[in-house]
């Protein structure tokens, strides 16, 4: 069993996608272990984010991860990195496959409506980001 951060990012809890982005995680047969709402001061973004700290887009990108509530879950499931991946689609949604959740909902490859953990590595830094060992149900 593999675990994996998902976020519903503030575009999609704005435009009232929470719900449609957990059916489409549920729907493929990944389980929810752990979820919360909350909003990231620009500071958190940054730390979340510092994999990308230099890159052009990160002065905007951690100040628009941190201009609105967003929806944070852990998604347990065999090979569940790779298969949120694919129900997310590409990170610009002019390139996403057709039915993926970029494509349908996300307006430009900034505000992408939803993040999920790249690698096993990313996994282990993100998951623990944003909880505790006794938040995650197992
Ligand atoms: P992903 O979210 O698909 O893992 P990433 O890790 O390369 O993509 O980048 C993290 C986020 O940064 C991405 O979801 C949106 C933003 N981003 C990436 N490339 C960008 C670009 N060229 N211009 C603006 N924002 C970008
Ligand atoms: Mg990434």
């Amino acid at each position: 069993m593999e675990r994996t951060l998902a976020i519903v990012k503030p575009d999609g809890v704005r435009k009232g996608l929470i719900g449609e982005v957990i059916r489409r995680f549920e729907a493929e047969g990944l389980r929810v272990v752990a979820l919360k709402m909350l909003q990231m001061s620009k500071e958190e973004a940054e730390g979340f984010y510092a994999v990308h700290r230099g890159k052009s887009f990160y002065e905007g990108l951690t100040r628009f991860m941190s201009s609105g509530p967003v929806v944070v879950m852990v998604l347990e499931g065999e090979g569940a990195i790779e298969r949120v991946r694919g129900i997310m689609g590409a990170t610009d949604p002019q390139k996403a496959a057709p039915g993926t959740i970029r494509r349908l909902y996300a307006d430009n490859v900034q505000e992408n409506i939803v993040h999920g953990s790249d690698s096993p590595e990313s996994a282990a830094f993100e998951i623990p980001y944003f909880f505790s060992a006794i938040e995650i149900c197992s």
